[in-house]
């Protein structure tokens, strides 16, 4: 490396190692690791995997590159030699940001994960040229900025595809780009993603702002347009459709290539529709076959045999159901095949709960993928009960075969090996290096449960990278907390279900508690990380309440001994790095039943930290594996919610008058301590929503959550009890590499 690297950069700006700036090396090190992934083998096989995902959230590349080509620790090495850091680096290294969160994320382990395991498999998708908005905070509120990602130093490589891709009043040609996707210690795979060479940047004003009607500037100018409008929800359709044509016609000139019988082609390849965004590449596939001279049945057959479907959400907004009419506008010629889709349901079933078609002529994609797929799953194994009792229950009964559980998994090489380059080491010395190639190993861990010295160590461990957290917020937003406090954190999207407002009500117990001179025992640091979609008002009403919480405290020095609250801004994949290592508490709070899985679970139980969940998603099986010692779950079970769901049963207002703690609570998001700070408009559309509504059930579950949690700050305060409990977590989070999820998607769904 320390020769290739002076070459390279002697070449391009004519300066030895020393000298040359971190962006220097950054691009000499991008064109050095790009060079080798050209060079290595592609993973081959008589059949291949098309992952087609609307959202690839890959993060920053650099880092996790040089570890699965085995050369991260000699290039750090070498930069260390000349005075530089790795770390500072990275930095120069622009995120690309495609994706909203954990369907996004997921599908990016999983791409880490499939080449790994030396499986033939390419992600499909968008070239976003702008990722998810740059989120800035003004005034106590979520500014949207646009977040461009593309520069000549990046990881994609333009190719010589190109497709054409019909549209109602026109016809666009794509363009192919590639990014190389290395297995660790493995083969290559690529994750392409289609582009149109008349994108124009220049379309966007104020913010994230463009003309939604001009479709061929704006195709793939921004990762999920705003769908609060009909021109926002139409150009949704252009992508997916735009999307999904190019991938079929990549997978069909594929396999003509290698001179595959396109009748066999289920034998060649398996299509996984990562969520209902591509659904419509079935009948695409059925309209591209039936050109090359299939008959209807044989294609729809054809096309049964080689998709499958993962259902991420039981939330009813997130299953899309398209307006025949908008299909109409952007593709009418998948029209025909679809309602002869429907008609094949309609003569087969009689519940129209199955149909493709409603009574309100709109399209459940959903549906399309259940009867015209192979296979169903859900991505834990709460989630999947809950698609086969209740909320896809009509499908399961007709096809019980069809339907699967795949927990979902992260990859370590990023959500360990990279972020916490300590801890991985320590793990390396104490229990051999196997659990890089097999998560199981990490139970060798359990061996040193009461070993004293290893305890110490694990707390360290901790201990340091809450101090690189804390240097990191200093210098990206000025902010001071203390190393020594106890870090809780809660960082996903910004949802109601996810239950963030809960959190801040803690908050506001807390600072009460503190008023009232009942100081806890050692200082809490709350930290939130959270983008709100642009049009969901009620996400961004709490986020101003989490700031002017933030701002009330750091104005107090009565209480700001005691309480820090932190919202990190623009939160990311790069900010998760830094963040998950140096957490205490994870806050897996949703409402249960509602959490399909999550995965900030696994990465945060993978750090040593401590789950405070209730009973939803992948907590269960984090619950089932540590067991009752080594997390702490509260709050209402998923049946109950249910059931409540079911017969309007819950009432928050009820509750809010008749426990006078959670009144006060509730009361103090329109108090005058906070209405100083804060705008009245947006807390008290918070307020009213939570009194009045809330749909999530915050009240039901908020006062268990503050009493568990308080358990927990207590049970803290016994430093190598709490370190046990952290090695139990970091033992037992083997189950939770993405290469055990993709080696079931294998074994029982992709037979590659
Ligand atoms: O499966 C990945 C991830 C789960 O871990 C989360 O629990 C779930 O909320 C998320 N789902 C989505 C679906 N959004 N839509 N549409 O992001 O998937």
């Amino acid at each position: 490396m320390e020769q290739l690297l002076k070459q390279t950069l002697q070449e391009k700006y004519g300066k030895g190692i020393k000298e040359a700036s971190n962006e220097e090396i950054y691009t000499a090190l991008l064109c050095i690791t790009k060079e080798k992934m050209q060079g290595m083998k592609r993973n081959e096989g008589e059949k291949k995997l098309y992952y087609i995902s609307a959202e690839f959230l890959i993060g920053k590349l650099l880092s996790n590159n040089l570890i699965n080509l085995g050369l991260f620790d000699e290039t750090k090495d070498v930069l260390e030699k000349y005075g530089h850091d790795i770390t500072a680096i990275e930095e120069t290294e622009p995120e690309p940001s495609l994706g909203n969160g954990g369907l996004g994320r997921l599908a990016a382990c999983f791409l880490d994960s499939i080449a790994t395991l030396g499986l033939p498999g390419d992600g499909v998708g968008l070239n976003y040229h702008d990722g998810l908005f740059r989120q800035t905070f003004v005034d106590n509120k979520q500014r949207e900025e646009k977040n461009p990602w593309i520069t000549d130093k990046s990881w994609l490589t333009r190719t010589e595809r190109h497709f054409e891709v019909p549209f109602k009043d026109f016809t666009l040609t794509s363009t192919m780009y590639d990014i190389d996707v290395p297995g660790y210690e493995s083969g290559c795979n690529k994750l392409h993603l289609f582009d149109l060479d008349t994108v124009d940047e220049s379309i966007i004003h104020d913010g994230i702002q463009f003309d939604k009607n001009d479709i061929k500037k704006n195709l793939t100018l921004f990762l999920y347009p705003d769908d609060s409008d009909e021109n926002g929800r139409l150009l949704r359709i252009y992508q997916q459709y735009f999307m999904v044509s190019n991938a079929a016609q990549l997978i069909l000139a594929e396999a003509e290539e290698k001179g595959y019988n396109l009748y066999e082609l289920y034998n060649h390849v398996s299509i996984q529709i990562n969520d209902t965004h591509p659904t419509m590449v079935i009948p695409e596939l059925i309209r591209l076959l039936v050109a090359r001279g299939f008959n209807m049945d044989t294609a729809v057959d054809v096309v049964r045999k080689t998709c499958a479907y993962t259902n991420h959400t039981i939330l009813a907004e997130a299953l899309e159901k398209w307006p025949v009419s908008y299909l109409e506008k952007v593709v009418p010629h998948l029209m025909p095949i679809i309602r002869d889709l429907d008609a094949r349901v309609r003569r087969d079933f009689h519940d129209e709960k199955v149909y493709i078609i409603d009574k309100e002529d709109r399209v459940h994609m959903a549906h399309i993928d259940i009867h015209f797929g192979y296979a169903v799953n859900g991505v834990a194994a709460l989630h999947t009960e809950i698609l086969k009792e209740s909320e896809l229950k009509p499908f399961y009964d007709i096809y019980p075969e069809k339907f699967n559980n795949k927990t979902n998994g992260i990859t370590f090489r990023r959500w360990l090996v990279h972020c916490n380059h300590e801890l991985s080491d320590y793990l390396t010395e104490l229990i051999g290096p196997e659990f890089q190639h097999d998560a199981a190993n990490l139970e060798k861990l359990l061996a040193y449960k009461d070993d004293e010295e290893v305890l110490k160590k694990l707390r360290s461990i901790k201990k340091n990278a809450k101090i690189s957290l804390k240097e990191y917020l200093k210098l990206t937003q000025d902010i001071d907390i203390d190393e020594n406090s106890i870090f809780d954190i809660q960082i996903k999207r910004l949802h109601e279900y996810k239950r963030q407002q809960m959190n801040a009500l803690y908050a506001i117990y807390k600072y009460k508690e503190i008023k009232k001179g009942n100081l806890p025992k050692r200082p809490i640091t709350m930290i939130f990380g959270a983008k709100a979609a642009p049009a969901y008002t009620i996400a961004k009403d709490i986020i101003h309440l989490i700031l002017c919480l933030q701002k009330l405290v750091d104005s107090d020095p009565e209480v700001s001994k005691y309480l820090k609250i932190v919202m990190v801004e623009n939160y990311n994949v790069t900010k998760a790095e830094k963040l998950i290592p140096a957490c205490d508490i994870s806050e897996q709070i949703s409402l249960a039943s509602k959490e399909a899985s999550g995965t900030g679970n696994m990465k945060f139980m993978l750090n040593g930290a401590v789950t405070l969940g209730t009973e939803d998603g992948a907590n269960v099986e984090i619950h089932e594996l540590v067991g009752d010692d080594n997390i702490y779950i509260f709050g209402a079970k998923s049946e109950d919610v249910i059931k409540l769901y079911d017969t309007a049963g819950y009432c928050s207002r009820k509750i809010y008058e008749e426990d006078a703690l959670v009144e006060e609570l509730v009361d103090f998001i329109i108090s005058k301590e906070l209405i100083m700070i804060g705008d009245p408009v947006n807390l008290g559309r918070l307020y009213k929503e939570i009194v009045g509504k809330d749909w999530f059930m915050t009240l039901l579950d908020v006062k268990e959550y503050i009493k568990t949690k308080e358990q927990m700050l207590e049970d803290y305060e016994d430093e190598t009890a709490w370190a046990k409990k952290s090695l139990v977590n970091i033992a037992k989070a083997g189950f939770f590499s993405s290469d055990r999820t993709i080696a079931e998607y294998n074994r029982d769904i992709w037979h590659l």
